[in-house]
């Protein structure tokens, strides 16, 4: 959040959306309730109906449920969307269960797809692979490895209707002229 300005955040289900929620809460922020994988497909979905760049943050256990939006996005590649996968190799916000990311290379699919993504291990490379996505008009798979870690955060105590309406609000200013969705 250090480096978002007015961007659009589309944020996965669980701990990821309660640690963004607790860092920086603002009306451009969509949390992800219920749904599992589809963080991606919404943010992609957003990119291409506004004039504005689009951030969506998943996490590996989330896009290996719903690996063809990777083969969507390869397809489509808006020039405004940057997909951050926070790959821990588990299930985090349920209780550490492994996923399969240990042998399924997940920047490997994306760049199968004909996506220009990276995987990142360190910090310093994380936050060069920000700044420059952030300049770039290109779709972008970044694949963060991480270590298991939930900060010790309480529920998002807005209402869902709230997010979701705040947040329509907050894009109107972005719909391209040509959508009326
Ligand atoms: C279809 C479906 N199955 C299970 C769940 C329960 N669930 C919520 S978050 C989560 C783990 C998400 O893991 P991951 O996407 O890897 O993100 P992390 O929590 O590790 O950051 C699970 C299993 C759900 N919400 N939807």
């Amino acid at each position: 959040m250090e480096y978002i300005k007015d961007e659009i955040v589309v944020c996965n289900i669980g701990f990821p959306s309660k640690e963004l929620y607790h860092i920086k809460d603002r009306p451009e922020n969509f949390y992800m309730l219920g749904s599992m994988g589809l963080c991606s497909s919404i943010g992609l979905g957003l990119a291409l109906s506004l004039n504005k760049k689009v951030i969506a943050i998943e996490g590996d256990g989330s896009l290996l449920m719903n690996l063809g939006t990777l083969s969507t996005i390869g397809y489509t590649q808006p020039d405004n969307f940057i997909l951050y996968v926070i790959d821990n190799s588990v299930y985090g916000s349920t209780g550490n269960q492994r996923t399969h990311t240990e042998s399924t290379s997940l920047c490997g699919i994306a760049r199968a797809c004909g996506i220009d993504a990276v995987e990142v291990f360190q910090e310093d490379d994380l936050r060069r692979v920000i700044e420059e996505s952030l300049n770039d008009s290109k779709s972008k798979v970044i694949v963060v490895k991480a270590e298991p870690y939930n900060e010790k955060v309480e529920n998002i105590p807005l209402h869902p209707m709230y997010i979701k309406f705040r947040f329509m609000e907050s894009i109107k200013p972005y719909r391209k002229k040509n959508s009326n969705k």
